[in-house]
């Protein structure tokens, strides 16, 4: 082979090599769920913007710790609020089920909705005096029986179809919410993880893997969670309730809601 044409060859592979290169970088590089940018970056957010890992945890926790609590009592009232049905405002639209059901129908009977705790109550001893166990960021009405089904399992794919809430799986130390609910309980999860950090009365709640926590201030499966927060991104419905909570009730935001890739800045 002459060297000029030798050196078209070289010349015709470095072509097809950065073609290649430019069709393969996206795929490579492409993030999972990409940065967002919020009204609140330059105010709310301003001390927590470029960082990441524990400084960014360390941040966001000083920023919502500031916060207004309300009583058990009052959390009713203010899931009728949060939770309100965008197609009628009579009712309330239920967590795991996606039921849309009367704001009347607030109660422990059969066919009722009560307030489930997502962060379940045992997984942290904080109960129902104000303080974790009445954060509006991980209450949400749910029917009386699923959120008894739901008990305090802790989080993972799998399992048999839940009664009254179609999509949902339960087996016996975890649960699965309707793909619809599996980022917002993600989301709510890990807020929970940043806003209790044991520098206050109440146990340092942290996410990790297990399904078996029990009673200790843990709850799992940090990686699942990690999954459902990319496979359902903050929708309209969950961006209004986070507006509301921090408009009207606390004062304070779901950072996860408003910047999804924080999850995977921290964990
Ligand atoms: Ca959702
Ligand atoms: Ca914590």
């Amino acid at each position: 082979m002459s060297v000029a044409r030798t050196a078209r060859w070289k010349a015709l592979a470095a072509a097809i090599s950065a073609v290649l290169v430019g069709l393969t970088l996206p795929t490579v590089a492409a993030t999972p769920a990409s940065a967002t940018t919020t009204a609140y970056d330059s105010t709310y957010y301003k001390n927590a913007i470029g960082k990441s890992g524990t400084s960014l945890k360390s941040s966001l926790h000083t920023i919502i710790s500031s916060q207004n609590k309300i009583s058990y009592d009052a959390v009713w009232n203010a899931l009728k609020v949060t939770d309100q049905d965008p197609g009628n405002s009579n009712n309330v639209i239920l967590l795991y089920s996606g039921t849309s059901r009367s704001k009347a129908l607030s109660g422990g009977d059969l066919g009722d909705w009560n307030r489930e705790h997502v962060w379940a109550q045992s997984h942290g001893s904080f109960g129902t005096s104000a303080g974790p166990g009445t954060d509006l960021h991980h209450l949400r009405p749910a029917d009386v029986q699923v959120n008894s089904i739901r008990g305090n399992k802790d989080f993972d794919n799998g399992g048999s179809p839940v009664g009254g809430a179609s999509g949902s799986y339960t087996d016996s130390n975890s649960f699965e919410p309707r793909d619809a609910d599996k980022g917002d309980v993600a989301r709510m999860i890990l807020y929970m993880a940043v806003r209790y950090e044991g520098d206050d009365a109440w146990a340092d709640l942290e996410p990790n893997d297990s399904v078996s926590n029990g009673s200790v201030p843990y709850h799992g499966r940090l990686s699942i969670l990690k999954q459902w927060n990319e496979q359902d991104p903050p929708s309209a419905f969950e961006e209004r309730r986070n507006d509301v909570i921090y408009g009207t009730y606390q004062g304070n935001r779901n950072p996860f809601i408003d910047h999804p890739e924080w999850v995977e800045a921290i964990w």
